[in-house]
């Protein structure tokens, strides 16, 4: 079992004065002031009464606190779990139970949609700091087998499944990155992207293993990110497909100030007329292929690949193997991944972990190839997934609620293309009763996150279905024709 000293501990005493977070509202936490606020946060925590492994949900769009919150964690050696804020109450009730989450901490704006959660304990990031410091020990070395986050991701089951991320995933995700990308003392790396998710998440780890500063955004608009980019001395930023196409209505041919030298690009694919946009406009797209699973990307291109290898994800980062799995006469095959940024399981998932997981080589269920000098295309993402804006769908999950309703016999769910957001879905229904899409958009609001609710629904006679009588997704769009 390896073990490294706490990172934040470790930037506290290198670097102290540095900035480890530039706030968008102007405020500057220093790495002395992080570890300060994150050590009473963890003691106020522990007045709580959290402990060493407790699963604590974190249910906060961006900001300082949560950032605290989470470091807080890792002094304590408790997991924090990661909820996503666009979920409905239903949706994250299922999370809350699956991953035995004691506790969740909120911000106030999502105070009353936690309140309708069922919660053995209910806190927000004000609430807690209204405590004492309660003396606990705090971790002063991190384990690098043990569990320190876990975070959702749809299946292809209807039911999502809590990817554990241990502290030892985070740090090789870090060093895979920066042997890649390098790192400059003046490097500021923006974040916008949800913290919830991997992608936003993962800065931060980055800020506390590199002694890197951040500017934190709370949320994502255009004309302030692209501002910020332009005048703030920003050197990196992460962003979705969506982010960028709406970002290069704002670039002008002079292109971003020089120091600003990555904007990577995850969370889905990206069309190669705006990667092409992109490069004549000379913003440095760094295209990427990561999954939840894989702690953040993988496989990175760079901006001077870019140029010849549009289109492709790029190389493997170092400590990363990747293959394709049974390649067709196309060599196109599944691809599968395997390296310490790789998770070691579903939480309390074995049977789908050891489906998934085997030897360390984890079945994405994406479909790609290999170029003759090594480049990762990613040309089919895994069965039936939807991404839309950077967030995933599956259909069953809608599928399942809109089957819910009484008046509905069959139903089935695809994505079509999106101008916006990439992808979006449709439902195609067999109605039993006489029923309105209104009534079933209103049903369906109700039950799934904002971006789940279909776009568009079509009333059928009959749904697509092969010899053994399961729904062909692939042939509902001609249904619909
Ligand atoms: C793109 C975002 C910011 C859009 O949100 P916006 O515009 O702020 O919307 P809101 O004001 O919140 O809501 C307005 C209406 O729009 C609907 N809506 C919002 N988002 C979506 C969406 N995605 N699809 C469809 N509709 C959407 C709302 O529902 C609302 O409508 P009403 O009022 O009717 O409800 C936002 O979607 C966003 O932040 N997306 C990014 C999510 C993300 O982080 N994805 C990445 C996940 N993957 C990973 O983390 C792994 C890969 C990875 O690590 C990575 C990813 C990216 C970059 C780098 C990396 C890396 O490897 O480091
Ligand atoms: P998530 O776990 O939510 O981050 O989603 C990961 C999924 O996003 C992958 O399994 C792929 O289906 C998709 N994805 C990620 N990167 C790319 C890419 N460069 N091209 C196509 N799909 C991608
Ligand atoms: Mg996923
Ligand atoms: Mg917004
Ligand atoms: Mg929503």
């Amino acid at each position: 079992m390896t073990v490294i000293p706490h990172w934040l501990n470790k930037q506290a005493n290198l670097i102290p004065h540095h900035t480890a977070i530039e706030h968008e509202d102007g405020t500057v936490i220093t790495f002395r002031s992080l570890q300060e606020k994150s050590q009473s946060f963890a003691k106020k925590l522990t007045n709580v009464g959290v402990k060493k492994g407790d699963h604590v949900g974190l249910l906060s769009t961006n900001e300082l606190k949560l950032v605290i919150a989470i470091h807080a964690l890792s002094y304590i050696g408790a997991v924090g779990v990661l909820l996503n804020t666009r979920l409905t109450p239903d949706e994250l009730q299922y999370q809350v139970d699956d991953a035995n989450i004691s506790l969740i901490v909120t911000n106030d704006g999502l105070l009353p949609k936690a309140r309708k959660l069922t919660l053995q304990k209910l806190e927000t990031f004000l609430s807690v700091l209204e405590y004492e410091e309660q003396f606990v020990t705090l971790q002063e070395e991190l384990q690098l087998d043990e569990v320190f986050t876990i975070m959702y991701t749809s299946g292809t089951t209807g039911f999502p499944k809590g990817v554990t991320h241990t502290y030892g995933n985070h740090w090789w995700s870090a060093i895979g990155s920066v042997l890649n990308l390098g790192l400059d003392k003046k490097d500021k790396w923006l974040a916008t992207l949800p913290i919830f998710h991997i992608g936003g998440f993962s800065i931060y780890i980055k800020s506390v293993i590199y002694g890197m500063s951040v500017y934190l955004m709370e949320q994502f608009d255009t004309q302030k990110v692209h501002e910020a980019i332009m005048e703030k001395g920003i050197t990196i930023a992460s962003v979705v497909t969506v982010m960028v196409q709406r970002l290069l209505e704002l670039v002008d041919e002079d292109g971003y100030p020089s120091d600003f030298r990555c904007m990577l690009l995850g969370g889905g694919p990206a069309p190669k007329p705006l990667l092409e946009k992109a490069k004549e406009k000379n913003v440095p797209v760094f295209q990427s292929y990561g999954l939840t699973e894989t702690t953040s990307q993988i496989a990175t291109l760079s901006a001077t690949d870019a140029l010849n290898k549009i289109g492709s994800a790029g190389k493997p980062l170092l400590p990363a193997q990747l293959k394709i799995n049974q390649p067709d006469s196309d060599q196109v095959g599944e691809i599968y991944v395997k390296g310490p940024m790789v998770t070691t399981s579903y939480f309390n998932k074995v049977e789908d972990t050891k489906e998934k997981i085997q030897d360390g080589w984890l079945a994405t269920g994406d479909l790609g190839y290999l170029d003759g000098e090594g480049f990762l295309y990613v040309v089919d993402r895994r069965k039936d997934l939807i991404i839309s804006g950077g967030e995933n769908i599956y259909p069953s999950e809608i599928e399942s609620i809109l089957s819910g309703m009484e008046q509905i016999k069959e139903v089935g769910v695809t994505g079509i293309e999106n101008e916006t957001w990439g992808q979006t879905p449709i439902a195609v229904i067999v109605p039993k009763a006489t029923i309105t899409k209104d009534e079933i958009l209103a049903y369906a609001k109700e039950r799934l996150a904002g971006y789940k609710v279909p776009k568009e629904i079509y009333f059928v006679e009959s749904l697509p279905r092969n010899a053994s009588n399961k729904l062909v997704r692939s042939e509902l769009i001609n249904y619909i024709k």
